[in-house]
């Protein structure tokens, strides 16, 4: 495989070559990407004027609720609708492909093997600048890869989880019946930043229950806004059951986001966290080689001495910072 595209590829080239639809190329930079190499910045640099055209949909909720079961069906679904997808599998609890394959082998076969599909599961935890930041980088590159929606399973604990489930463009929180205290364990699936809400699994007992606590609940909380409301869809991920209802839900809340100008605010926000993100990474970073380097030693230890105050030395660090970045 690797063989069509030497190792010496410069990042340039991947750039362009991830323009023209090469899968090779996007594997490549999204493994620069991971391991948080610098040319990778660069090369998102350049490729972000060429972003914002995917819908990105979040699908969240507690683990084995089947958000990768249904993560699967909503990308057969997209397809047979001929939109092409991207899925990034946020260190999911059990690998990706299992529980997906466990209902519907062949299915799951087929997506993988469909060149309008690309499947990454980004299992790094603690990768440098944050699996957050990590994760919408990746979403960045399957965006300029000309993917018309990116799909993101997160398993919703967590603040990494939240952050990405915040950058979506539209979040899915999917329950279960039967896991004791329902409502509880959707919470847990930040319920507060649902857009739809998923009963999965409706197959089960105990769904319609969860349905009409799930209504009982939207009266009262601030969930949603007064314009939208978090619609409620029943789905057996197994077998497909509501899976075509809860894309026209998906793209439904798409229509709302855009004629309200609800789209770019959101995306405005977003980007406020990002900038403040990497900022906040970037000065840390420096933060971290500046004070432990030797020439800053003897001024800690003046402070720990009485003969400077901590007041001053960080106001000092504060101009050295601002120096040379
Ligand atoms: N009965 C029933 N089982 C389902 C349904 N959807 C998924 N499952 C099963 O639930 C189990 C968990 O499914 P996954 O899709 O792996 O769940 P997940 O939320 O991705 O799990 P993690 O990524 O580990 O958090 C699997 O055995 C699925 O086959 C459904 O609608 N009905
Ligand atoms: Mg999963």
């Amino acid at each position: 495989l690797t063989a069509s595209l030497p190792r010496s590829a410069s990042a340039a080239d991947l750039a362009a070559r991830l323009v023209e639809g090469d899968r090779l190329a996007l594997a490549r930079l999204i493994s620069a990407v991971e391991a948080s190499r610098q040319d990778a910045r660069e090369q998102l640099r350049c490729l972000f004027p060429r972003t914002g055209r995917a819908h990105v949909v979040g699908v969240t909720g507690p683990p084995g609720s089947g958000k990768s079961t249904l993560t699967t069906r909503l990308a057969i679904e997209y397809r047979r609708r001929e939109q092409t997808v991207g899925i990034v599998a946020v260190d999911p609890t059990s690998p990706y492909s299992g529980g997906a394959i466990l209902g519907d082998r062949v299915r799951m076969m087929e997506l993988h093997s469909d060149p309008a599909v690309f499947v990454r599961s980004m299992a790094t935890r603690g990768v440098m600048g944050g699996l957050a930041r990590s994760t919408l980088d990746v979403v960045l590159l399957l965006d300029a890869f000309g993917k018309d929606v990116v799909l993101i399973e997160t398993v919703g604990v967590g603040q990494d989880e939240v952050e990405i489930a915040r950058a979506a463009d539209t979040t899915m929180v999917v329950g279960v019946p039967n896991l004791g205290d329902d409502i509880q364990a959707i919470k847990a699936g930040i319920l507060e930043i649902a857009d739809v809400l998923v009963v999965n699994k409706a197959d089960l007992a105990g769904a319609d229950r969860l349905v009409a606590e799930l209504r009982a609940m939207l009266q009262l909380s601030t969930v949603g806004s007064r314009e939208w409301t978090p619609p409620i869809v029943q789905t057996v991920a197994t077998d497909g059951q509501g899976v075509a209802e809860l894309v026209d839900q998906v793209a439904a809340h798409r229509s709302f986001l855009e004629s309200t100008g609800t789209w770019r605010a959101r995306r405005a926000e977003s980007a406020r966290r990002q900038v403040r993100a990497i900022v906040e990474d970037r000065v840390q970073r420096r933060l971290e080689a500046l004070t432990s380097g030797s020439d800053w030693q003897a001024r800690f230890e003046a402070i720990a001495s009485r003969d400077q105050d901590p007041y001053s030395v960080a106001d000092e660090v504060m101009n050295e910072m601002a120096k040379n970045d």
